[in-house]
């Protein structure tokens, strides 16, 4: 790597990881002190005071180094789909229901997109201080320390994550029938609920593999490219990468894994999603 390449990653690599552990300071602060109240911005889709004080800590951290970069946060955007310029996709607090019950798993990551590819993502668990980093072709750290994993091959001792459709329950049975169907082949399966660290855990080898329907670009964006750093498989449920635009993720450390998952979802849960998806994906920018 040339010196210029050398310390524009350390910068993005300092700026991620500096502006995260900010935000989690502000997340942990709140987490510890108060009972939230929360607003619903959709009947299952909840919003606290915390949400909207990290989005604005990260804008403002962010737009101090880059002042010209949009900021895709989930808390303001109201736009489609990814610009074809660099901008910053920003989740100021992954697991927003476990934060309202005081269930101690949430995260904040952000991801950097080059108005191409995703060049840069972090994702930091707040109250485990794990800090998970990835440049484009630098690989995964996880605290400073690179990750190195051991070649995997074996689907039957799997364990598997994934999100439950709270958003659309009336495709509830087709989900169960995907879940039904990969449940069978593999060891185990986990809901923890924030979809950032299901993605980092399949990263660094902590989960095997893991499906969702509808995530957004800044649930996934961070993780997906550090899955892919480490090697693994992440599509949507056609088996595209073009996994971003229709959000309905499946991802593996393995091919076989990724396989058997692609498989499930595609029998049962893609085509009660097909029309919806592809109005979706026309009116994407990318
Ligand atoms: P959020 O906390 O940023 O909204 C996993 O299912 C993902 O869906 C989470 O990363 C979470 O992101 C989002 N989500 C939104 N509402 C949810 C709900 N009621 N239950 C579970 N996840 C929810
Ligand atoms: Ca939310
Ligand atoms: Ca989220
Ligand atoms: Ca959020």
């Amino acid at each position: 790597m040339a010196s210029g390449e050398r310390s524009e990653y350390d910068e993005l690599r300092t700026l991620m990881e500096e502006t995260l552990i900010k935000a989690g300071e502000l997340i942990k602060k709140a987490y510890l002190s108060q009972t939230s109240s929360f607003h619903h911005k959709d009947k299952f889709d909840y919003v606290t005071e915390t949400d909207r004080n990290s989005e604005s800590l990260i804008r403002k951290m962010l737009n101090s180094r880059y002042p010209d970069d949009m900021v895709i946060g989930e808390e303001t955007f109201s736009g489609q789909g990814l610009p074809p310029e660099p901008c910053w996709i920003v989740d100021p607090l992954d697991g927003t229901t476990n934060f309202i019950h005081r269930f101690p798993h949430i995260s904040v990551t952000i991801a950097r997109w080059d108005g191409k590819d995703l060049v840069a993502g972090c994702i930091y668990d707040v109250l485990r201080n794990e800090l998970f980093t990835a440049v484009k072709g630098n690989g995964v750290y996880l605290n400073g320390s690179p990750v190195v994993l051991p070649p995997k091959n074996d689907v039957l001792h799997s364990l598997v994550a994934t999100g439950f459709p709270f958003k659309r329950k009336d495709i509830a049975r087709q989900y169960l029938a995907s879940f039904q169907e990969i449940f069978h082949h593999v060891s185990d399966i986990r809901r923890a609920g924030s979809a950032a660290l299901d993605l980092a855990y399949v990263a660094v080898g902590r989960l095997d593999g893991f499906w969702e329907v509808g995530l957004k670009p800044w649930d996934i964006a961070a993780g997906v490219l550090m899955i892919r750093e480490m090697g693994g498989i992440v599509t949507d449920f056609w088996g595209t990468p073009e996994v971003l635009q229709s959000g309905h993720v499946v991802a593996a450390r393995t091919p076989e894994l990724h396989s058997l998952i692609l498989r499930a979802v595609k029998k049962s849960l893609a085509p009660a999603l097909g029309e919806e998806t592809t109005l979706k994906t026309t009116h994407c920018l990318r």
